[in-house]
């Protein structure tokens, strides 16, 4: 193993230079409002402030599954927080998450407006509150939850850990991507194992589980992020695929994908919804060009 340059940390770190690599402008070691902002509230009970990263896209694919479902309450407006530009940060998004990541849900047809940050929470609420896409048995709910809490706890080594080390750093380090790659290719074997006997994660029902866990390991399987499928050998996990491939043909996926997007082909991008009719309305010229 190569040895990287010798780093002798300080004895009290020091927030003076620039990290480098991708998304150094927007990281910083302190929470808050860095500006003022007032959030835009449309006219649905459910007024969504999130982008199409995979954490983003858990949230508006249930959504939309929950929509197709015939569940009219879930009917709700997505504005785009563009992280890149720092919108994270405004006061009116930090209101609603202190931490300042997206997605981030408000429910107005509480008694007073109900926020919901992370998006594990998020998917537990609105399932929780439209009694769907998670089983009522309890021995069965706790197999969903474990797997959603699995999901929660995994992807951070995957995007933090891994995506970061081998798609953003501003050079490449063997000694963290060996570390991040061995422990993603166990999670996809965690994964492919569960899915050789079931058809989705928590059996044969779709549910919250694959919501939270498909945008992550489905779109590294396929090399949708960080350009890794040939480096961790992704097509390997034959029932990963199989499973990857049944829940991208469904169409409320198709239109989740498409909700708070801003960059890749203009036809996969929806900005902003505010209606069902807006996946058909849509046309390319109402589109900003990707960024
Ligand atoms: N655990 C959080 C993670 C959310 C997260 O990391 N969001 C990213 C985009 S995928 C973000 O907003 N990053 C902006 C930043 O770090 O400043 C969740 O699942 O909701």
């Amino acid at each position: 193993m190569n040895a990287p340059a010798e780093y002798e940390p300080p004895k009290v770190w020091k927030w003076d230079s620039e990290s480098g690599g991708a998304f150094a402008n927007i990281n910083r070691p302190i929470a808050g409002a860095t500006h003022d902002t007032e959030l835009p509230v449309g006219k649905h009970p459910l007024q969504l402030y999130s982008l199409a990263t995979p954490n983003g896209v858990k949230v508006t694919v249930m959504l939309e599954e929950l929509l197709a479902l015939g569940i009219s309450g879930a009917e709700y407006d997505a504005y785009v927080i563009n992280i890149r530009e720092g919108e994270q940060f405004g006061s009116g998004f930090v209101d609603i998450n202190p931490n300042s990541k997206i997605p981030a849900l408000v429910d107005h047809s509480t008694d007073t407006p109900t926020r919901v940050f992370e998006s594990g929470a998020i998917l537990l609420y609105l399932a929780e509150k439209f009694g769907a896409l998670m089983p009522k048995d309890p021995s069965q709910r706790a197999e969903c939850l474990s797997w959603l809490f699995w999901q929660m706890g995994s992807a951070p080594y995957l995007g933090g850990g891994f995506g970061h080390f081998y798609a953003y750093a501003p050079f490449k380090i063997e000694y963290p991507i060996n570390r991040f790659a061995m422990e993603v290719k166990r999670q996809l074997d965690v994964l492919d194992r569960r899915l050789a006997d079931n058809q989705f994660m928590c059996g044969d029902d779709y549910t919250i589980a694959d919501i939270a866990i498909w945008p992550w390991y489905g779109a590294l399987a396929k090399n949708k992020v960080y350009e890794a499928a040939e480096f961790l050998d992704t097509k390997s996990y034959e029932h990963v695929n199989r499973w990857t491939d049944e829940i991208a043909a469904r169409e409320p996926v198709q239109r989740g994908r498409m909700v708070n997007r801003i960059n890749g082909p203009l036809e996969e991008q929806l900005h902003e919804r505010h209606d069902a009719g807006d996946f058909a309305t849509r046309t390319q010229d109402k589109l900003e060009p990707a960024e």
